[in-house]
């Protein structure tokens, strides 16, 4: 069985709307999160909400400590602990889920962040020392319904969501955390980024709603999609050669004759190498019909590893279909009815995959 954690979507977490003041602990655009969360709450056996509920004098407030200012860091009974302003206090507005929030299609609510001495980022445990930290019953709720599998978004990126998805994986739960229904404080730049990258590393699954995705069609090299067209001005490096786009290279391929496939690798542009690629006065390789796609997915993947931008606008379509919009070709592309093979969007497809898997290393 499978549930929803929607973590702390809250009224002090959230930027002024229609009829609310801004929240205390406002996280930029956060509430963009209300109307995934909606959405997707209908799919699930079992949807909990967490709600961060502190005491009026709870000691994660700068207002607590004379002298200290939020945002500052400070030893709270041997652990670090980020002062924030007062936020979520037990009974204030600023405390109750938002009020866009389907709160009808929540089954269970559970609050921490009860104790004054003790910040409490996790829906799960307190930030207590390792081996005493206290629960908040949410594992205990989770494993009486049978829930194996848990799906975690909300707020804030880079403290409660992350660290309900860290306990969550610790726990032994199948964990999975909803990207695109997740923003985050950033207090220092790159804070969100990180804490994805710790939850990858420690076995979260990261990954998006799947919700409203459009196919991202690409074919002229001058839209937004464009640096996937193999015209693209993105040179590749294959075979100790350096080829001045993939259609150049991908063409040359065709051929057995070297004096020809020079001759492809030095054409004065895209058109022309592929102009001479399907030219039949010099015969092609008896094999290649068996060998295309292979030749296809070298140079793109080529393409994607050797040049940054081609993989960041890759990345940015999340899941999203790709689709080379061309009327002309059957194969590469999807064809005048749309019924086309698409195999070009295909490959963009496997290759980003493949590069969000391997997380980090991708991105230095
Ligand atoms: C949170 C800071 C303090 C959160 C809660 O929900 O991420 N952040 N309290
Ligand atoms: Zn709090």
């Amino acid at each position: 069985m499978k549930a929803l954690i929607l973590v702390d979507i809250q009224n002090d977490f959230t930027p002024a709307g229609p009829g609310k003041p801004r929240g205390a602990l406002a996280v930029p655009d956060g509430d963009a999160v209300i109307d995934v969360a909606n959405r997707l709450m209908p799919s699930y056996g079992l949807v909990i909400a967490t709600q961060d509920w502190h005491p009026a004098d709870h000691k994660s407030f700068a207002s607590r400590h004379p002298g200290r200012a939020v945002g500052d860091v400070i030893d709270l009974n041997g652990l670090e602990q980020v002062l924030w302003p007062d936020h979520c206090v037990q009974g204030s507005a600023g405390a109750e889920l938002c009020e866009a929030f389907d709160r009808g299609g929540i089954h269970e609510v559970v609050r921490k962040g009860t104790d004054p001495d003790i910040d409490s980022y996790s829906g799960f445990f307190d930030n207590g020392p390792p081996g005493r930290r206290q629960t908040t019953g949410l594992d205990d709720l989770l494993r009486s319904r049978g829930v194996g599998e848990v799906h975690v978004m909300g707020l804030a990126t880079d403290y409660c969501v992350k660290f309900t998805a860290l306990d969550a994986i610790s726990l032994g739960y199948d964990t999975h955390l909803i990207e695109d229904g997740v923003r985050g404080v950033d207090l220092n730049q790159g804070d969100c980024d990180r804490a994805l990258d710790e939850m990858r590393r420690a076995g979260v699954n990261i990954i998006r709603s799947g919700l409203g995705n459009e196919p991202v069609r690409f074919y002229r090299t001058a839209e937004e999609h464009g640096c996937f067209s193999n015209f693209a001005p993105f040179p590749v490096r294959l075979d100790g050669k350096c080829w001045p786009t993939t259609e150049h290279y991908f063409q040359a391929q065709k051929f057995d004759n070297p004096e020809y496939r020079e001759k492809i690798r030095t054409a004065n542009s895209p058109a022309i190498a592929a102009r001479l690629g399907r030219s039949r006065k010099i015969p092609i390789r008896k094999d290649w019909e068996s060998i295309k796609d292979d030749v296809m997915r070298r140079a793109v993947r080529c393409k994607v590893e050797s040049h940054e931008t081609v993989r960041r606008v890759l990345l940015s379509t999340g899941d999203r279909k790709i689709v080379e919009q061309t009327t002309r070709d059957n194969y590469w592309g999807c064809g005048s009815r749309g019924t086309g093979k698409n195999m070009l969007g295909l490959i963009l497809m496997e290759i980003r995959a493949q590069i969000r898997d391997r997380g980090l290393e991708s991105k230095t």
